[in-house]
């Protein structure tokens, strides 16, 4: 280790060396950071074994990851009147049959418990009283009602999600993942740049090396566990706000596909990396829908008022479930949105004004005030963008219909999306049956390869992930990536006990990672004075610019908003060389600062991303998710033969990926999905 001072030409390289590292301060590593810390003490109390752990966050945990602004709902609460299996098979419906129930349901039988902790630590949550009257979280409180956790009743937004006063939610989250943790084990501002391996099993995890944007030091970490959770990837597609609107997105722009770019080159199965999410959003600030949809009973219309839900509802006969899903996967909702946009009835409207009015017929005047101040907060509390869009437009949602559209497409696991990495499910979950075990001898609950022992960990031993990370599952969104934090920690402690005399060695050496990581700050260094302008330069080529080149391939051949989501197999030939020529240019991204620093390897994680995303699309011959996007020339699902999980796995030596299938089996029965059998 060397202590002097770093300098931009020359900086310090600082090592350590790690039983678990955390990497990401997100509401998955803080769910991990809270429960790890309970196991970790009670191991030491019982045994003096202390397991050395450290939490890394590219930002400052109070307000990281996609939670940073706040939010105004928990969407996925089970609560008394569903159950973990009902949550599977909405989990599946909306992702068109394709998720893994072992997952969903594991995490639907765990997530109440973290919603109740939010509570405990002091996140407000709204509440009906005895008299079904509605109350904020603070009044909730004034009026003493009871806990959620002692049968106190929350207000339901829809089926899966309830209403809080979550402004501050990050906040609280954090605090409690900082006071478990102590701050010695908590180091912000410190980027991840790459997984390293070990030097004598490649299929091992050994530790991860990054960079801090405040200091000039490279930080390299060894570690026997490791927790990848660092959010799902947005800025890979050209987003609709250009121009003066640029950097206004709606899941973070600081989500930047580190945990699906790090993984892959670590050699990580990835699933479902086809998959995207198209949210159906208010035009220009990205406002969210679904408390209008949910709570509101809003509407959407085209340009002349018609409900296109109801007018375009042959369509869903199409797609499985062939119409009888009570309420139509998300992307299935896009695909009759869209038709009214192509065919000239755009633009689609919010029906905000109707909406309200109906609520003034049955509410009192107390309660219509109340919720007219929501339809306000619920944007305060996680965008606030789309308030000054509202002000600036002079929309008043009482007298004014708000323009919606379909955005740019986001990659994420957590929200309504299903793309990430194969992890091991949960060991009592399914039938045992001895003859289809594959790991090590261990019988096998499970379909062969869906679990190898420690739940959460990739098919890279000892590299385990959570939230956006976690393929195949979907609609676990704050609470439930908290939850899925706090299952692999657990499995994360005992895989470091049951690994405790094995010493990891990187595959690289430590001057090695450094020179790479500092490359662009060399480009800029080496180059800078060749020309007059230092953004113009014929030796590098700036994050920004890079940025733009990226985009605009995704958006033009993957299917992005400019082709209204159409792609075909040529368009992503072309897609597949013009990435490629790109992954070689990014070599010479300049790094004039820190800042810049960052921005690069922002920038090459989404291309790691961005490249999975359009091998998948190219595997999978169908269009499976039409809405969120179209294979021309396989316009159709086809449940024969790609009724599977599509799976890959990336060489970063040979740069190449490989797609194969992965058999598809439901664990929980899906006829109670239909209309009928839900009556
Ligand atoms: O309105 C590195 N989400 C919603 N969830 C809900 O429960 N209710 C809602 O109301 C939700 N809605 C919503 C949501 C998100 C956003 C942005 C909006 C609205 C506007 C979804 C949840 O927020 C989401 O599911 C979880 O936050 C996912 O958790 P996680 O842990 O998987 O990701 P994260 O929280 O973004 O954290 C990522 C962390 O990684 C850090 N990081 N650190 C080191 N090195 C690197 N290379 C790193 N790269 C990233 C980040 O700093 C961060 O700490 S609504 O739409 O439905
Ligand atoms: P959103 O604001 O779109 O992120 O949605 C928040 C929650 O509401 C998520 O659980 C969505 O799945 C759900 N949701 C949004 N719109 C609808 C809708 N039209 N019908 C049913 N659920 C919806």
């Amino acid at each position: 280790m060397r202590m002097s001072q770093g300098t931009f030409e020359d900086p310090t390289v600082v090592q350590e060396e790690l039983d678990i590292l955390l990497i990401g301060g997100g509401m998955a590593c803080c769910g991990a950071a809270y429960e790890m810390m309970r196991w970790a003490e009670a191991l030491k109390a019982e045994t003096g074994t202390e397991l050395k752990i450290k939490l890394v966050d590219k930002a400052a945990m109070d307000r990281s990851g996609a939670v940073a602004q706040g939010l105004s709902a928990i969407n996925t609460y089970i609560g008394s009147e569903q159950d973990p299996a009902d949550y599977a098979r909405m989990v599946s419906n909306d992702l068109m049959g394709i998720t893994r129930d072992d997952l969903a349901y594991d995490l639907g039988r765990n997530v109440d418990d973290s919603v109740h902790l939010f509570e405990e630590w002091g996140l407000p949550i709204w509440k009906t009283d005895a008299d079904g009257v509605r109350h904020d979280g603070a009044e909730s409180l004034k009026e003493g009602l009871p806990l959620l956790k002692d049968g106190g009743k929350p207000v339901r937004s829809g089926k899966w999600q309830i209403m809080i006063n979550g402004e501050s939610y990050k906040w609280i989250v954090a605090e409690a993942a900082k006071k478990a943790l102590g701050l010695s084990r908590i180091e912000e501002r410190i980027f991840i740049v790459k997984l390293i391996n070990d030097k004598n099993d490649p299929s091992r995890i050994a530790g991860a090396v990054g960079f801090s944007v405040r200091t000039n030091t490279i930080h390299v970490y060894k570690a026997k566990a490791v927790l990848l959770a660092a959010g799902g990837c947005v800025n890979l597609f050209r987003p609709r706000s250009v121009g003066e609107g640029t950097g206004r997105a709606w899941y973070p722009v600081w989500n930047a596909g580190s945990t699906y770019a790090m993984a892959a080159e670590a050699g990580a199965e990835m699933t479902m990396m086809e998959n995207r999410f198209v949210p159906a959003r208010f035009k220009d600030g990205y406002g969210p829908v679904g408390a209008w949809f949910l709570l509101f009973k809003a509407k959407a219309t085209n340009a002349y008022g018609e409900d296109y839900m109801v007018k375009n509802k042959e369509m869903l006969n199409d797609y499985p479930p062939y119409g009888q899903a009570a309420v139509p996967a998300s992307c299935l909702r896009n695909h009759l949105m869209l038709k009214e946009m192509k065919e000239g009835r755009g633009p689609i409207y919010m029906d905000t004004v109707s909406a309200l009015a109906k609520l003034r017929e049955t509410l009192t005047p107390k309660e219509v005030k109340h919720l007219e101040a929501e339809a306000w907060e619920d944007f305060l509390d996680m965008c606030i963008g789309q308030c000054g869009i509202w002000v600036g437009e002079n929309i008043e949602p009482e007298k004014k219909n708000s323009e919606l559209i379909p955005t740019e497409p986001y990659l994420l696991g957590s929200h309504s999306g299903c793309c990430g990495i194969w992890v091991s499910g949960p060991t009592d979950v399914g039938a045992p049956t001895a003859d289809e075990g594959d790991y090590d001898g261990v019988p096998a609950h499970l379909p062969r390869g869906w679990n190898w022992g420690y739940r959460s960990m990739t098919t890279v031993k000892g590299l385990f992930t959570a939230g956006d990370g976690v393929g195949a599952s979907g609609h676990k969104f704050s609470s439930g990536s908290h939850t899925e934090g706090r299952l692999a920690s657990k499995a994360m402690i005992q895989y470091a006990l049951d690994n405790k005399d094995w010493t990891p060695e990187l595959d690289t050496p430590v001057e090695q990672l450094a020179t790479e990581i500092y490359q662009p700050v060399r480009n800029y260094l080496a180059n800078k004075d060749y020309s007059t302008a230092i953004d113009i330069n014929p030796n590098y080529i700036t994050p920004k610019m890079l940025q733009f080149r990226l985009q605009k391939i995704m958006d033009e051949y993957v299917a992005g908003t400019s082709t209204y989501y159409n792609t075909n197999d040529k368009m992503l030939e072309v897609a597949e060389y013009k990435l490629g020529m790109l992954k070689e240019d990014s070599l010479k991204m300049r790094a004039k600062d820190l800042h810049e620093l960052l921005r690069a390897w922002e920038n090459y994680h989404r291309i790691i991303t961005a490249e999975a995303h359009m091998k998948h699309i190219q595997f999978r011959e169908e269009s499976r998710y039409p809405g969120f996007y179209y294979r021309t020339d396989k316009n159709f699902v086809d449940e024969e033969n790609w009724h599977c999980f599509v799976n890959s796995i990336y060489d970063k030596n040979t740069k190449q990926w490989t797609c194969f299938k992965r058999k598809h089996v439901d664990l929980v029965d899906k006829s109670k999905l239909f209309k009928a059998a839900a009556h």
